[in-house]
């Protein structure tokens, strides 16, 4: 039996175990079951790449590479998307450092909430599964776990759930409570909800005064905001605003954040709300309770990876500027937003390099093509996002198919006579050597069974910073000026929120793709009728699916839908420098 882990971009990093002689039969190594279909079928399932090309010939790995040193030599740019979550990946940095090359800076993922999270702790740790375990109640905020993070549905079992999410997702609809928020407004509740827990006198005073000793102020700061005019905003009730109070002042109360929260310009203003939110219940540090959101992993690492180079913006790329561009593991044209911007640019390129597993709306634009190695085809080590586990990753199987981050990294050296690579196994034993080793399983340097509980910051000896300010504009401005600009036509048609969430069946715009976007009927169309979905940043067509999990103000497009991105904007979030993919509305036209 060979030990690996799954290296696709989810929060759960499973363990897997293989008999070499079965592959690709794949057994779990978890305690909580069995690997998910993504990996047990729509992954083999999905066509490789298995010849390198230059200028869509076949040739050898020897002619791609020989040209790919060629055309390094120009000022080049690498962009990395998240195809393989695992910490090889980042080997390329030190090769764009030998060549003075450009590296990105942002987030297409998580960064907003990121941002959010160190403006109040100053450190965004992980809260071990097991703090989720001993909860009695989860509030999941803008998080769709039954698709995105399955291995972890189980410690949700017999807790009372609340769910926060413009869509009745699965998981809302067997909760306690769900509140269906209206997008992009649940800064403003969390901000009411905390002014109610002081009105109530609820706040955690004692912890308050030791960790968070700026409490009366952010009560002041709650008191600025008119509640009847906040919730009318919102669009939630009295009643339902009560009810939520109830549940969040059980004693193990868990938050369970997601993206959704954050794919907009506030989004760490909504985070960092959330947080202060939690303070005021004196949630961080205690047993059975906490607020999770996607972690950051490398957190405590030293990373041989990490490199001085000059960087651009990972969200709004300026690819045009480049002669030469690495796409490595990552399908910009379809999954950065402003997709008709991002594949002018990337056609603009001389020399457009994509290194990957599957032919994509990227690797179709490129001029050399590169097949990666899967993950079951090099040692690795898996980091997760979603918990302090590290695990090694051991080749399964040998293949014909593709070359290794480090073989191509070793390549280019070799072939521009450049020194200091070491062997593969240094940079692997470099991460697992700084792991903690808790009862035979291999632990971040950054774990903390209860993190925060002696303080906040890197050496938890600073106080809980709480929200004292926060700017948006986007309905009465930004929103009104793009509307302005519109033909009178586009005009007249009513606008909804566009929410953009990941598919069960493919991961990102990996795997299975889709053409649909989901409606609430009472917007009069059937299913199957062909729309054109409008913004202003662009127009694409989709197939319409009713569905009344869907708010009548909303649309549904999935991450995996060919085309969502040509709707979104190239806006940085304010902090963070994350992409805003919900930071727009949309118009309809029936076709
Ligand atoms: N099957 C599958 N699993 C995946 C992925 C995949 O593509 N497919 N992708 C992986 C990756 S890269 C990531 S980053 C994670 C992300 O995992 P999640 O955080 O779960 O991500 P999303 O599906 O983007 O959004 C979660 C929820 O936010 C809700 N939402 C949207 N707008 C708002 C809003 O304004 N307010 C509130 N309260 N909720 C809102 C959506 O309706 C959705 O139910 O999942 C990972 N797991
Ligand atoms: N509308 C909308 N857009 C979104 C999102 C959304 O929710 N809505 N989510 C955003 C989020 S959270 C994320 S993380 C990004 C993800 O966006 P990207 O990082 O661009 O990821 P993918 O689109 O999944 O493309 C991954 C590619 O990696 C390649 N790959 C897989 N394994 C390997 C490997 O071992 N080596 C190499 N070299 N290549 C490999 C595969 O060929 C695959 O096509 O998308 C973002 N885009
Ligand atoms: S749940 Fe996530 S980590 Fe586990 S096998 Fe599926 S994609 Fe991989
Ligand atoms: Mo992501």
């Amino acid at each position: 039996m060979i030990e690996t882990a799954c290296a696709l971009d989810c929060p759960d990093a499973c363990s897997i175990l293989v008999d070499t002689d079965e592959f690709p039969r794949l057994k779990a190594d978890t305690n909580n079951g069995t690997l998910c279909s993504l990996l047990n079928k729509d992954m083999f399932d999905t066509p490789r790449i298995d010849k390198p090309t230059i200028d869509g010939i076949e040739v050898s790995m020897v002619e791609a590479l020989d040209e790919v040193a060629k055309v390094f030599k120009e000022d080049s740019l690498l962009w990395r998307g998240s195809g393989n979550f695992a910490v090889m990946q980042e080997i390329t940095n030190l090769l764009f450092e030998k060549i003075d090359g450009t590296l990105t800076s942002g987030s297409l993922c998580d960064g907003a909430g990121d941002a959010g999270i160190v403006e109040g702790r100053g450190v965004n740790r992980t809260l071990p599964l097991e703090q989720i375990e001993m909860a009695d109640t989860i509030i999941v905020w803008g998080r769709n776990p039954s698709t995105t993070n399955s291995h972890i549905m189980p410690y949700l079992k017999d807790k009372k759930i609340v769910v926060i999410d413009p869509i009745a997702t699965p998981l809302a609809k067997q909760a306690d409570l769900h509140i269906q928020i209206k997008p992009r407004s649940d800064l403003y509740l969390a901000l009411m909800l905390a002014r109610f827990i002081f009105m109530e006198d609820s706040e955690a005073t004692t912890w308050l005064e030791e960790f968070a000793p700026e409490f009366e102020e952010f009560y002041e700061f709650t008191r600025e905001f008119r509640i009847k005019a906040i919730l009318a905003h919102i669009g939630i009730e009295l009643g339902d605003m009560g009810r939520l109070i109830s549940y969040i002042q059980s004693e193990k109360v868990v938050f369970l954040l997601g993206n959704g929260i954050q794919k907009y310009s506030t989004g760490h203003y909504t985070m960092w709300a959330i947080d202060s939110l939690a303070a005021t219940l004196g949630l961080f540090g205690k047993d059975g309770c906490g607020v999770s959101y996607l972690g950051d992993s490398k957190l405590g690492f030293d990373n041989p990876f990490s490199v001085k180079c000059k960087s651009v913006s990972k969200v709004d790329t300026p690819f045009d500027k480049f002669k030469t561009v690495l796409i490595q593991g990552g399908n910009p044209a379809e999954s950065m937003p402003n997709s008709s911007r991002v594949i002018e640019r990337l056609e603009s390129v001389e020399n457009l390099i994509y290194f990957g597993l599957y032919e994509n709306e990227t690797s179709k634009r490129a001029r050399i093509v590169i097949p990666a190695k899967s993950f079951f085809e090099k040692d690795d080590v898996r980091l997760s996002y979603g918990s302090n586990i590290v695990r090694k990753m051991n080749k399964v199987t040998d293949s014909d198919i593709g070359i290794s981050e480090y073989d191509f990294v070793n390549a280019i050296y070799g072939r521009l006579g450049f020194d200091g690579l070491w062997d593969e196994e240094y940079y692997i034993e470099y991460w697992l050597k700084q792991c903690k080793d808790i009862d035979g399983i291999l632990h971040s340097p950054a774990y903390e069974s209860h993190p925060y509980s002696d303080g906040f910051g890197l050496d938890a000896d600073d106080e809980f910073i709480f929200i004292d300010e926060f700017e948006d504009d986007f309905e009465t401005l930004k929103h009104l000026k793009k509307y302005r600009k519109m033909s009178d036509k586009k005009r007249e048609l009513k606008s909804y929120w566009l929410i953009t969430p990941k598919a069960k069946h493919s991961l990102n715009t990996q795997f299975r793709r889709d053409n649909t976007i989901m409606l609430n009927p009472i917007l009069g169309y059937d299913d199957g009728d062909t729309v054109s979905v409008s913004t202003a940043h662009g127009s694409y067509t989709f197939t319409v699916k009713n569905s009344t999990d869907i708010r009548e103000d909303s649309v549904v497009i999935r991450a995996n839908a060919t085309g969502v991105n040509y709707l979104t904007p190239s806006t940085i979030s304010e902090e963070g420098e994350n992409a805003c993919y919900q930071e727009v509305k949309v118009t309809l036209e029936i076709l």
